[in-house]
């Protein structure tokens, strides 16, 4: 019989997967949401060159000097000298195994987030807690709102539950469902906040608003009613490109119609992010999409809402977008490439080169890998016992061992290994596994978390008075910089830095460009020498760059969101000129 595990990817799908008798990397047919079919990154996972062997200073060497050099190494270092930083290279919860080593430690740990941070501090203030929307209540929907959200790259298992819907797509990008959707608004981008706001006033001018929902959960809705109402209509739209007619047809799509909002990461990668996000919830609120079959808002879900962890957490912690490298004696990198994926790379470079011990745990080459002194190549999914939860619904699912292998080091292995090295206490594999095992209910062969609701929010928010909190004021923070808007959207081949890297620069061909034409790009933070591409589905006054393309990170900020500790990869804007 085959064993199954899950996809350990960073992303919404979380598939179910088994090896074959051939022993090949198979979608599992039984699984609502795979239903038999993977994405190109799991389809060719075994092709993927890995780190075979462990190094120090350039030199291979085994695995048991590796460890020694690593404990050596944190022994003559103060702990708080130490940082631990961990990526989501792999999203499995056995990853934080060695979170509890360096947190026992006494290790300096991040916080705040490169991806969803800004967007889920926004969820937090207004529900409370940040639940994840499944494909199972898009099912039941009969509208779906797709807004900055991008299905056919990221989200492929959705497809399914978006057809035969209406759908309406918000992206300032002609992404693949806007081509088919009933209507695309192809929004200038960072001016989301301002469009959610006008659709909130208007949804209550033409009598939209759920006046039940609101009387049982947002009371407060007059007083959000009267600040949006400061807005002059007219001169904002014209402002973000969008027409009031445009506004008129959503808004009669979903009149009395079940519906779902779908919002990505694409919203939020800007300073008011959290504000973004707060204003899409408060449209969702006017309408009273919460709590009920076949609507709500989702988001990228809190995958650890509601979860017993066995591991320790850090006390003393630093955001990630903006840690500064320099200041530590060991630096210990795992399931990450922050050389590559962290905002304005030539300063990260720089204050990493000047850190003294740095340690890459990984399975693939990467900028990280290249700059550090001991490398420890890590085992692949499939050769460790793991569990993952979800940010795109609340499965909860086993990730048994499927393969030996001579090759890299588990992260639970290494973690234990160290604990018993410097004297800490760490809960045996088996105790760790049966914890989270204890965490699951099984509905219909899938596994899920105990303890969650049917219907996100069908009691109600998790807020002080369990009302959904509306803003009280905003800043609309609309980006007036000369330049083209940057979008850095995630690319089909790639996840993140892994796998299929893009490359290049793509403008839409009315921007005077040849394809081919050596560009430099230039912003605030840094310039990169590009190649160009066209995309006629941009608008003119945008290029995108996207996720993983090596040296893209020399032109973002290090700055954070103003709520979440986010990174806001495109707050500023780009210059481009040939070279
Ligand atoms: N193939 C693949 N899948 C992935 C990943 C990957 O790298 N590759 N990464 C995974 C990870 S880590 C994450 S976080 C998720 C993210 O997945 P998504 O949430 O889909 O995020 P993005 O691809 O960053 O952006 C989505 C859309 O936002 C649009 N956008 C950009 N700026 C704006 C704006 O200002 N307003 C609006 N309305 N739209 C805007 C872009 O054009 C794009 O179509 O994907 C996961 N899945
Ligand atoms: N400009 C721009 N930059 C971005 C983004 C963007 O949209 N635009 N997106 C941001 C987002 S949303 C995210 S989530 C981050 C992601 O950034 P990172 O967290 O740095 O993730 P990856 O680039 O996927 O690198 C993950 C590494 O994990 C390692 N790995 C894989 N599996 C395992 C394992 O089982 N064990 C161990 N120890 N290691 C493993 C691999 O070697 C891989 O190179 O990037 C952010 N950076
Ligand atoms: S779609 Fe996502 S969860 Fe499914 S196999 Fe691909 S990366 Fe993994
Ligand atoms: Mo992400």
């Amino acid at each position: 019989m085959s064993q199954t595990t899950a996809c350990p990817l960073d992303c919404y799908d979380a598939c179910r997967i088994l090896i074959d008798v051939n022993g090949k990397i198979k979608g599992d047919i039984s699984h609502p949401v795979t239903r038999g079919y993977l994405c190109p990154h799991l389809n060719h996972f075994d092709e993927f060159e890995r780190i075979l062997e462990p190094r120090y200073q350039g030199k291979i060497i085994s695995m048991h000097e590796a460890k020694e050099i690593l404990a050596k190494t944190l022994q003559g270092s103060n702990p708080e000298n130490i940082l631990f930083y961990r990526g989501s290279g792999n999203i499995g919860l056995m990853q934080r195994s060695c979170d509890h080593f360096f947190a026992s430690l006494g290790a300096v740990g991040t916080r705040g987030s490169l991806c969803d941070g800004a967007g889920e501090a926004g969820i937090i203030e207004g529900r409370g807690i940040n639940h994840a929307l499944s494909s199972g209540v898009v099912d039941e929907a009969q509208v779906v709102i797709v807004w900055g959200r991008n299905p056919h790259v990221t989200h492929s298992h959705m497809l399914g539950a978006l057809k035969n819907k209406s759908i309406i797509v918000i992206d300032p990008v002609q992404i693949p469902l806007a081509k088919t959707a009933d209507i695309h608004i192809q929004i200038k981008p960072h001016c989301d906040l301002v469009l959610a706001l006008l659709l909130s006033h208007l949804a209550v001018t033409k009598g939209l608003q759920d006046e039940s929902f609101l009387k049982k959960y947002g009371s407060k809705y007059k007083n959000f009613y009267t600040l949006i109402q400061t807005l002059d209509v007219n001169k904002t739209l014209e402002s973000i490109g969008v027409t009031l007619d445009q506004l008129e047809s959503i808004l009669e799509l979903i009149r009395g119609k079940k519906t779902v909002i779908l919002v990505g990461t694409g919203v939020q990668k800007y300073r008011n992010g959290a504000d973004v996000l707060r204003g899409i919830d408060a449209f969702g609120a006017v309408l009273g999409l919460f709590g009920k079959a076949g609507c709500g808002v989702g988001f990228l879900g809190s995958s650890v809402q509601g979860l017993r962890l066995p591991f320790h957490t850090f006390k003393q912690t630093l955001p990630k977008p903006t840690i500064d490298f320099s200041v530590y004696d060991t630096v210990f990198i795992q399931g990450a490439n922050p050389l590559g994926q962290m905002p304005s790379s030539q300063k990260v470079l720089n204050e990493f080169r000047k850190a003294g011990f740095k340690v890459y745990f990984g399975l693939y080459e990467n900028e990280t890998s290249q700059a550090c002194d001991l490398i420890l190549p890590a085992k692949t999914f499939l050769e460790k016992e793991d569990v993952r939860s979800s940010y795109g619904d609340f499965t909860l699912q086993k990730m048994s061992k499927l393969r030996d292998s001579e090759i890299g080091i588990s992260e639970y292995e290494l973690a234990s290994t160290l604990c018993n090295h410097f004297n800490l206490s760490i809960p045996k594999e088996e105790r760790c596994l049966e914890l989270l095992y204890d965490q699951m209910v099984s509905k219909d062969g899938v596994e899920y978390k105990k303890n969650m609701p049917n219907i996100p929010y069908e009691y109600g928010f998790v807020t002080e008075n369990g009302e959904f909190v509306f803003m009280e004021e905003f800043d609309l923070d609309l980006n007036d910089e000369e330049g083209l808007f940057l979008l850095t959207p995630k690319a089909a081949r790639s996840l993140n830095s892994q796998f299929h890297r893009s490359s290049g620069i793509y403008v839409h061909p009315k921007c005077g460009f040849d394809v081919g034409d050596l560009v430099m790009v230039s912003s605030k933070n840094g310039s990169i020498q590009l190649s160009v591409y066209h995309d006629e589905r941009l608008r003119s006054d945008c290029a995108i760059i996207y996720a993983g393309t090596p040296g893209l990170n020399n032109l973002t900020p290090s700055l954070l969101s103003h709520k979440g500790e986010n990174a806001v990869y495109q707050e500023h804007k780009i210059k481009v000129e040939k070279c």
